[in-house]
């Protein structure tokens, strides 16, 4: 079946105990793990595998490594056959590189981004467990995320040398690991140059974005709430915990999801998400927004695009 779903996101911190409060009393993760280096892992109450989160001690903000989970332990040795065969280079990490995790195939994206997959990562459960299971557990704190539900990786862009990492990407993404291309912004003359795609794997409308940038990096990685409600209760505890937000919430015209934007202490972008929009399905039409509407599709009730949110990331 190949790639399942977003496994984990391994992240930079510059000052850990400041991280590790942000993820527990904003987004309501908890910390399940720490190793001998000072890396910190930690969950969602609704994952059941040990952690989505990494968390990584750095004097720089930014993604180390982005990691998706395949469903069978030898979908990793067809995918490296595919992945090779497309002229990317990738190493079979073993099991155990990273704790309570199977073996990762590793690999870089034409953009450079790490991308990991892995099949096993230790079960734990969920707060409320499988049997006659509660909605919500008792012990919530902060937005009480779900779970990890996107990144958005920033890529090269530049029309005049003709660079573009997002099509690359695309490419990539949808010949050797088969996601599906669920929307595009298309820009330039005759609206030719892919400048930002939406891609999924699971039925949401995506579980991986590319935006082009002046420079590779990471946009945000964004966390799954139910409701509108949940988005709104979200960015009252962020003003509450006098969390920087980057963007009040409000409706992306691209996966009609609601959403707001925020940082943790380093600088590194989150997002909460609700409303999964739509039912992304294999055959379903690309949803494709032009230049001229670029601005409804990213923020769609003022139609305008905010400088800091495209020019800042890490
Ligand atoms: C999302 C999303 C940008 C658009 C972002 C859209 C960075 O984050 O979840 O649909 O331009
Ligand atoms: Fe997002």
């Amino acid at each position: 079946m190949g790639v399942m779903r977003i496994g984990h996101a391994s992240v930079r911190v510059m000052d850990m105990p400041a991280a590790v409060k942000h993820y527990e009393s904003v987004l309501g993760m908890k910390k399940t793990m720490e190793d001998k280096h000072g890396n910190v892992y930690m969950k969602c109450w609704d994952e059941w595998d040990k952690y989505s989160l990494i968390l990584t001690p750095s004097d720089q903000a930014g993604l180390n490594h982005v990691a998706y989970k395949v469903e069978k332990d030898e979908d990793l040795d067809a995918l490296q056959k595919r992945v090779e065969a497309y002229g990317i280079k990738t190493e079979m990490l073993p099991e155990g590189t990273l704790p309570s995790t199977g073996r990762m195939l590793k690999f870089n994206l034409p953009s450079t981004h790490e991308m990991r997959l892995y099949a096993m990562k230790e079960y734990v459960g969920t707060e409320v467990g499988t049997t006659n299971p509660d909605p919500w557990p008792d012990n919530i704190k902060g937005a009480g995320a779900h779970w990890l539900d996107h990144c958005l990786l920033m890529c090269e862009l530049n029309p005049e040398t003709g660079v573009n990492r997002v099509a690359e990407n695309t490419q990539f993404m949808r010949d050797c690991l088969d996601f599906y291309l669920v929307e595009q912004v298309m820009v330039g003359p005759g609206g030719a140059i892919q400048a930002a795609t939406w891609l999924t794997r699971t039925s949401t409308p995506h579980d991986l974005a590319f935006v082009g940038g002046p420079r590779n990096g990471l946009h945000h990685i964004a966390y799954f709430l139910d409701s509108w409600h949940d988005v709104l209760k979200a960015a009252d505890v962020m003003a509450k915990t006098k969390t920087k937000i980057d963007v009040a919430p409000t409706r992306h015209g691209i996966t009609r999801g609601e959403t707001i934007y925020f940082f943790d202490p380093s600088g590194n972008r989150n997002e909460t998400f609700a409303g999964l929009g739509y039912l992304a399905q294999p055959d379903r039409p690309v949803t494709t927004w032009t230049e001229e509407h670029l601005g409804a599709g990213i923020f769609y009730h003022t139609g305008e695009l905010v400088a800091s949110f495209t020019d800042v990331y890490t």
